[in-house]
């Protein structure tokens, strides 16, 4: 079974290296300062385990039957680009926010949507920090192949459940980055501190109750202020992923958290302001950084 990682750079790199380790055929696809790392020096992990192997990576992605796609969500379409040179059986969405998915079913006839709380930060190019072993959701999102994921993934021993409502999860996941990723990012707090700092609670409550009532129009009950909540105190010391890329220049995925959020609301007629404060005055720090 060969399987590509389509953006090995943290949490991609983890899955990578978690496959390859149970004996899977592993290709990394990275680019840039990675590509030259893990082609020179090989993976080097540490955190929950402690290794360092060499790996098969390519700047571009090659024939495999099984595709992880872990690029940040602005990137989606040029991978899309990419990977439709290829031939691969099916692709499972391991990414943050929303809309993945839906484009990657545009393109190609079988993809499995996924949801990850596996904690992996890049420490430096080529060296992962595996932070945490959570939990992956898989399920159908066109076409029936989420079986052959989580059946791939329970061989790793990676911890993942299949579930029937895919959606679902991807909108609960989102509406958790979008209370505490902007707020972490805007007030440089780790995440416990959205809680414990009342000013910035205030806030929090406000995009939950956006998020929440976005998602009760999409017919999901969840009860957003409490799950992030509960999210950010056992993430307690956690930069979130929104705050690290702000921190390193980089550009962050609000568009697909927050503007998911906003854009939905418009579809169901109502204007989601504390979501999109929060996507202007992040897109206001990525356009000063740049
Ligand atoms: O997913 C996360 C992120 O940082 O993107 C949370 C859950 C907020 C943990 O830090």
């Amino acid at each position: 079974m060969r399987i590509l990682i389509m953006g090995a750079g943290a949490l991609g790199s983890l899955y990578g290296y978690l496959l390859l380790t149970a004996g899977f055929d592993v290709t990394f696809v990275a680019r840039g300062r990675q590509y030259m790392a893990l082609k020179e020096r090989g993976l080097k992990i540490s955190g929950l385990v402690e290794d360092e192997i060499r790996v098969d990576v390519a700047s571009k992605p090659v024939d495999s039957d099984l595709v992880f796609l872990t690029v940040k969500a602005y990137d989606t379409r040029n991978a899309i680009e990419d990977l439709r040179r290829i031939r691969f059986k099916s692709i499972c969405s391991l990414q943050n926010g929303v809309g993945n998915e839906e484009l990657l079913s545009l393109a190609f006839d079988s993809v499995v949507g996924g949801v990850t709380t596996y904690g992996a930060n890049l420490r430096d190019f080529g060296y992962v920090v595996y932070a945490g072993k959570g939990i992956t959701y898989v399920g159908d999102y066109k076409g029936e192949s989420a079986g052959e994921f989580y059946d791939l993934m329970k061989t790793a021993k990676i911890n993942v459940e299949k579930v029937g409502d895919i959606r679902r999860k991807i909108w609960e996941k989102a509406s958790i980055n979008a209370v505490i990723n902007p707020l972490t990012a805007l007030c440089r707090v780790e995440n416990g501190k959205i809680v414990s700092i009342p000013e910035i609670w205030y806030v929090a409550e406000r995009i939950a109750e956006e998020c929440e009532k976005v998602m009760n129009f999409l017919g999901y009950r969840y009860q957003v202020a409490r799950e992030a909540r509960a999210v950010a105190i056992k993430t307690a010391k956690n930069r979130s992923s929104m705050l690290q890329d702000i921190e390193k220049g980089r550009r962050t995925e609000i568009e697909f958290i927050n503007g998911a959020f906003v854009k939905k609301g418009l579809e169901f007629g109502f204007e989601a302001v504390y979501n999109k404060l929060m996507v202007k005055l992040i897109r206001g720090i990525e356009v000063g950084m740049a």
